[in-house]
């Protein structure tokens, strides 16, 4: 039976924002996509600059001057529950709209001026946007989208085109992850088109490109940087040069290797090798991890070794920079819950499922407990033995709806409890950490 009591008593669903970010300080109008009750709709976001204004006709973010930039994670819910919370990102930059239709040369609208962020969305099957710049000829730029990360459906590509349509250059996937990123010097004064387009994600069996309402993408546009002017790198000078480094290494211990080239600009694909006293290869590398070159590494006994690095090709030349890193590998640990928000009756009890994930033979017992909680919530912490992968966590839901954290420790180092998402948030270093810290615990009157 449908009735209009009936139609308020579910929670809302929300599938993507749009524009999925917004510029430091402005009030920013948002489509929130999905089905969204206006009745008894609450929201919270992970910093408190980040507010929300609703009425039937508009609904608009507001983003304070002193709201941190980077990715925020937002989420509604009412008393029936929670929908999946969402990625918006706070920039810096100018922020437009892309203006449909924006499918071909001929449709495009004016030239596009950096830095700016446009915030776009390939809206049905087939769609592809396109957007023209001017450029000098010995002019650089750089493009970057952020769609994947923001858990769009879609494993964006990015193309330029000149004005005939044929391809000057493409990226599809960076070493961390599938949105693209491309740097050009222009070889030409005029205009150029960048194309954005997407594959589906996860990947299916055809491979034509996707649109729907919740693709939704950030490009942004801005002065490019050679490997030239970034600092302490070093190169391979001449082509066939292959550059040797010394490492003292303890037997047992796990080290991790690291090339980054390509991430800089620098034209270098980089060959990775571990060799012994007597040039003996022990390990390399194969590119199957993204372009930039990695290698896990166990020294077999306490001594010197050699890294040896060169192009896979063996180019070199100026320019061919690139930045190596050698760390030792501790033991560490992941405590991850597969839900983000639960819906309960007062008085009820849930259980959380806790998954442990121990890295290079970490073995301690993790203790886990409630952080945070400024209400009245029966818990305990629990403690999951050195040999166990997972544990559970009981709660007492109060009459009060509540934002909780978890907080895990191995008596060494604390970490919060996260929920996985494929989209991405940054830790100080600006590292992906694709996790969720807020848990939401809604409580239903009997
Ligand atoms: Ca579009
Ligand atoms: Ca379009
Ligand atoms: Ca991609």
């Amino acid at each position: 039976m449908l009735c209009a009591s009936c139609l308020q008593a579910a929670p809302p669903v929300v599938d993507a924002i749009y524009p999925a970010g917004g510029k430091r300080g402005d009030s920013v109008d948002v489509e929130l996509v999905g089905k969204v009750p206006d009745e008894g709709l609450q929201f919270w976001a992970s910093h408190p600059g980040i507010t929300f204004v609703g009425t039937k006709d508009e609904r608009q973010l507001r983003l304070s001057k002193e709201c941190p930039l980077g990715p925020h994670w937002l989420r509604f819910y009412n008393a029936e529950g929670s929908a999946l919370p969402q990625l918006f990102v706070v920039g810096d930059m100018i922020e437009q709209v892309e203006k449909e239709p924006n499918d071909a040369i001929e449709e495009l609208e004016p030239i596009v001026e950096w830095p700016v962020t446009i915030n776009g969305r390939l809206s049905k099957s087939g769609e592809s946007d396109l957007f023209a710049l001017a450029l000098l000829k010995g002019e650089t730029f750089d493009a970057e989208i952020i769609a994947y990360r923001l858990d769009s459906p879609i494993d964006p590509l990015l193309r330029l085109v000149d004005e005939s349509g044929n391809m000057i250059a493409w990226n599809h996937d960076r070493y961390d992850s599938l949105d693209p990123r491309l740097s050009h010097t222009a070889t030409y004064s005029g205009r150029h088109y960048l194309t954005v387009v997407g594959f589906v994600y996860p990947p299916a069996a055809r491979s034509r490109f996707e649109g729907s309402k919740e693709t939704v993408y950030r490009l942004q546009i801005s002065s490019g940087k050679s490997s030239c002017e970034y600092p302490g790198l070093s190169v391979i000078a001449e082509p066939g040069e292959t550059d040797e480094m010394p490492i003292e290494a303890k037997k047992g211990v796990n080290y991790e290797i690291a090339v980054e080239a390509q991430s800089l600009n620098s034209p270098l694909d980089p060959w990775l090798e571990v060799r012994d006293a007597k040039g003996k290869v022990l390990a390399k590398n194969d590119d199957s991890e993204g372009i930039d070159a990695a290698l896990s590494w166990k020294a077999p006994e306490t001594g010197t070794y050699m890294i040896a690095l060169r192009d896979l090709l063996r180019q070199g030349g100026e320019g061919y920079h690139y930045k190596l890193s050698v760390t030792e590998a501790k033991p560490s640990f992941e405590v991850t819950v597969g839900d983000h928000a639960w819906t309960v009756e007062e008085g009820a009890e849930v259980e959380i499922p806790l998954k442990v994930e121990r890295k290079n033979g970490h073995s301690r017992p993790i203790t886990v407990t409630f952080v945070e909680l400024s209400l009245e919530l029966d818990s305990q912490s629990v403690t999951i033995p050195g040999t166990a992968s997972q544990g559970a966590m009981q709660l007492s839901a109060s009459e009060f709806t509540a934002m909780i954290r978890l907080s895990a420790t191995d008596g060494l180092t604390k970490i919060q409890v996260a929920c996985p998402f494929k989209g991405a948030t940054t830790d100080e270093g600006g590292m992906l950490k694709n996790r969720l810290e807020d848990f939401l615990l809604i409580t239903r009157k009997k």
